[in-house]
């Protein structure tokens, strides 16, 4: 399943059946066709371990009329053929697209996927990096029937008057056919209904605001997440002829002065920067992983997380919504100088990614706020405007959430005047030595005098490294568990004693596998700043910050 309800009841729509042909097609690839799991990466299989190329996945399934695929995302980039004919290509691990093939007979078909996770020139985004870049059909892959008319997505937006909570839809819909669409639109959220008109020109796309005066229903926080079901209904002649169902909580967020708050109350956030991998599942984390990630996260006294570096699966989303944790969810790119960001596709394809991350993640309560460009360079005029550009782009498709950026801890950024809440990483005690404390107020200072003066500041890294099972009675060696309890205890209570940071993110949750280019300054091939490794065996950093998490919590950090 894409997520963990129900999403449709009119339309009719399946997961494909797990098991697909791989054919590799480059050097290093599988001597012959294989059965292999999707969703999955290709890296799962101990032939490809390191395999680097394209990859192609077939299976035949029955179908007919018009035939909508939707691919939760494919690494890193995509083409989509129905029996032979191109229907779609895709830029981009992390988000979803579809491919729609018009007519078809009823009967069997062959659905054949292209990945590709080669690095070449065509791509700006996807570099050798301090994660890895997994090759595969990594999400669900959906296959449903739709009519000439279908509903493409509803957004809903939450707002609280003085008439209670108001909930604000756009639906957007397609059509199909080359004749002009008439009909209705129906959104049912938390027991109100309303019901507008529709038309839709042929082969094109409406979008229809709503708006339904929900009255006194539980808003949505940490502490009580409550959910409601949004059904949109469209209707042809008075019959329903397409459904979307979502769910959606009641909550507004918004900086004001140096604090965020959620519905008013100001949030203090201890959290942790997770890669969405998984030992030897790689980027495609089975769902009891992913459930035993937040049930992790939460008994760590976590109230957040960061899906660093990239937008994470909506079944994560999911669970973070029923789970109260505050998402930080970004759009793809990590680390980049400015002549990455020269790259003549870059912007293009940021636009892209971080418009679909907006698009299709808009209806989870728990994103708290959106981010972009992790680490890149802030520091000169083009990479300045590189950020600008993504945080109108953020603003312009949803007004309703704050927009940030993690920078370098190196000073000269130009951008602090822009995001909503000013997000710093820093590395005091592991990278470099100065007092913890005595970094993080010369970068206050820096961003004060740059133009974020009076913002909400957040600590969006710091961390330290140790190689499960490295032990240094001394408790000195670097890499040595009792070495990163150390650091983390002082960096933790340094960040969360100045009282102008409304809280931190760790680096990180747990280990994760490292693109081989960054070997030399990463042993294993992983960054090992995890509090667990790969597997989530907890190092005995996982005791020290859970009872410093859970005290800041008792003190009002949990929400
Ligand atoms: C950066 C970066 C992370 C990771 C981290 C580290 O801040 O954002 O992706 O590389 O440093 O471990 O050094």
């Amino acid at each position: 399943m894409e997520r963990l309800f129900e999403t449709h009841q009119i339309r009719r729509s399946r997961e494909c059946a797990p098991l697909w042909t791989l054919t590799t097609l480059d050097e290093g690839g599988l001597p012959r066709p294989e059965k292999v799991v999707v969703p999955g990466v290709w890296e799962s299989h101990p032939l490809l371990r390191r395999y680097r190329g394209r990859g192609v996945y077939e299976q035949t399934l029955r179908l007919g009329g018009h035939v909508r695929i939707a691919l939760g995302g494919v690494s890193f980039r995509a083409r989509v053929f129905l029996d032979g004919a191109l229907l779609a290509s895709h830029y981009g691990a992390y988000t979803g697209f579809e491919a729609i093939a018009l007519n078809q007979p009823e009967g069997e078909h062959t659905l054949r996927i292209e990945a590709d996770n080669r690095f070449d020139a065509d791509s700006a985004l996807h570099i050798p990096n301090d994660y890895y870049a997994y090759g595969g059909i990594n999400r669900p892959v959906i296959v449903e029937e739709v009519g000439d008319v279908y509903l493409v997505r509803c957004q809903v937006s939450t707002r609280q008057t003085a008439a209670g909570w108001t909930a604000q839809a756009e639906v957007t819909v397609r059509n199909l056919s080359s004749r002009l669409f008439r009909g209705a639109l129906r959104l049912q959220i938390a027991g109100r209904e309303a019901e507008a008109e529709i038309t839709v020109p042929g082969q094109g796309l409406s979008v229809c605001p709503l708006t339904l005066p929900c009255g006194e229903v539980d808003p949505w926080s940490p502490g009580h997440p409550a959910l409601y079901p949004v059904t949109a209904t469209l209707l042809e002649n008075g019959a329903p002829v397409d459904d979307l169902i979502d769910r959606v909580g009641f909550r507004e967020i918004r900086a004001e002065g140096k604090r965020l708050l959620l519905n008013g109350r100001p949030l203090r956030l201890l959290g942790f920067n997770r890669h969405e991998e998984y030992g030897s599942f790689g980027l495609s984390a089975p769902l009891e992983a992913m459930v035993q990630d937040v049930q992790l996260l939460r008994s760590l006294g976590a109230n957040c997380v960061r899906t660093a570096h990239y937008p994470n699966d909506p079944r994560f989303l999911d669970l973070c919504d029923e789970a109260g944790l505050l998402v930080w969810e970004e759009s793809h790119v990590r680390g980049f100088s400015e002549a990455q960001m020269r790259h003549p596709r870059f912007m293009e394809q940021l636009l892209q990614c971080t418009r679909e991350m907006v698009e299709q993640h808009f209806n989870h309560p728990s994103i708290f706020v959106w981010g972009s460009l992790n680490e890149c360079a802030d520091d000169t005029a083009w990479g300045a405007d590189c950020y600008r550009k993504i945080f109108a782009l953020l603003r312009r498709m949803d007004p309703g959430r704050p927009v940030t950026a993690a920078l370098l801890e190196r000073p000269g950024g130009q951008v602090y005047d822009a995001p909503d809440l000013i997000s710093i990483n820093l590395y005091p005690q592991w990278y470099h030595d100065t007092p913890v404390r005595e970094a993080l107020d010369r970068k206050l200072r820096e961003i004060a005098r740059g133009g974020g003066a009076g913002k909400p500041v957040l600590v969006s890294e710091i961390g330290a490294g140790a190689i499960y099972g490295c032990h240094d009675p001394f408790g000195e060696a670097k890499w040595s568990e009792e070495r990163q309890c150390a650091i983390l205890k002082d960096q933790i209570a340094s960040v969360l004693a100045h009282p102008d940071v409304c809280g931190l993110f760790l680096w990180q949750f747990a280990d994760v596998r490292v693109a081989e280019e960054w070997a030399p300054s990463r042993p294993r091939t992983f960054n090992n700043k995890g509090v667990l490794d790969e597997y989530r065996r907890p190092k005995m950093a996982f005791r020290v910050v859970r009872e410093l998490f859970r005290a800041a919590a008792r003190e009002g950090g949990a929400g």
